[in-house]
């Protein structure tokens, strides 16, 4: 592993926000690819905080440090996630489910959608069924695209999905779903049209929801 990319990594785990920044921009300025810092410096990084955090030597203050660090990091990366000529492909909302406070992924998907085309209404984090509904009733998304990192709130995707039905808006949109705990069969067992387990699949996905070629 690069120094840069070990020391964006130890930044993050040590939540130290601005020596992320100040090394995110030093690798990008040296020519990085922005795909290497993300995937091998920062998403590793979260991966080996929840270690920490399960192991019991982190506890949720030194998670959320190490998320604000990652946050910082991301911001930088943004524009360089952003595809060269890319048009107009669809309208997605996106949110974190009911009771779930978890946005860090849920943001690198939006800034990757973003990225390729798609116009993003953000609607934050513990969002309600009625939200969703909302977005599609009076935004007209074209996807919702669900969020859950919790195994207690992933149950929420579902009670949306039924929230559609009842609403009789369920033909209207497309349901795309991603996360930690999310699988492919879960999407299945819930009727949701589309899982990604990351967010550059998930590009792909919404690509294919909207009748574009992946
Ligand atoms: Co929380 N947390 N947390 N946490 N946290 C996890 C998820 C956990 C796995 C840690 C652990 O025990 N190892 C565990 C869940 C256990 C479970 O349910 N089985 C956990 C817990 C228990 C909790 C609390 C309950 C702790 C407590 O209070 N006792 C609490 C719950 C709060 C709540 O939500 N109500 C809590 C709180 C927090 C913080 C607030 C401190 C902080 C979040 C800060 C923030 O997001 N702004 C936090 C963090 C940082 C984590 C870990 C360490 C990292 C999550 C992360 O950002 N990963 C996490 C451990 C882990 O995941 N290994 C953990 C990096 C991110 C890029 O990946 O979000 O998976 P991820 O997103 C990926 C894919 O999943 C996918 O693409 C992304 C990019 O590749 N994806 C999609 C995500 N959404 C998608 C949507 C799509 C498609 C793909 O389509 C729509």
């Amino acid at each position: 592993m690069d120094q840069i990319i070990k020391d964006i990594h130890e930044g993050i785990i040590n939540g130290q926000a601005p020596l992320v920044e100040q090394k995110v921009t030093e690798a990008l300025n040296t020519g990085l690819n922005p795909a290497v810092v993300l995937n091998e410096g920062m998403i590793t990084a979260m991966r080996e905080v929840g270690r920490r955090f399960e192991e019991g030597e982190y506890f949720v203050p030194e998670m959320l440090i190490a998320a604000r660090a990652m946050q910082k990091g991301l911001a930088i990366l943004k524009p360089y996630l952003k595809q060269a000529d890319v048009k107009p492909a669809g309208k997605v909302a996106i949110g974190t489910v009911k009771g779930d406070l978890h946005d860090i992924g849920k943001n690198l998907v939006a800034m990757m959608l973003e990225g390729a085309g798609f116009e993003i209404i953000d609607l934050g984090t513990d969002v309600s069924p009625e939200r969703f509904i909302d977005a599609v009733k009076n935004n007209g998304a074209d996807i919702i695209a669900m969020s859950a990192l919790l195994t207690t709130t992933m149950p929420n995707m579902k009670v949306t999905i039924d929230a559609l039905l009842q609403s009789g808006l369920r033909d209207n949109v497309k349901v795309m779903i991603g996360g930690a705990p999310i699988t492919e069969a879960y999407q299945k067992s819930i009727g949701a049209d589309g899982y990604a387990p990351d967010a550059s699949r998930a590009v792909a996905i919404a690509q294919s929801l909207v009748g574009l070629a992946a």
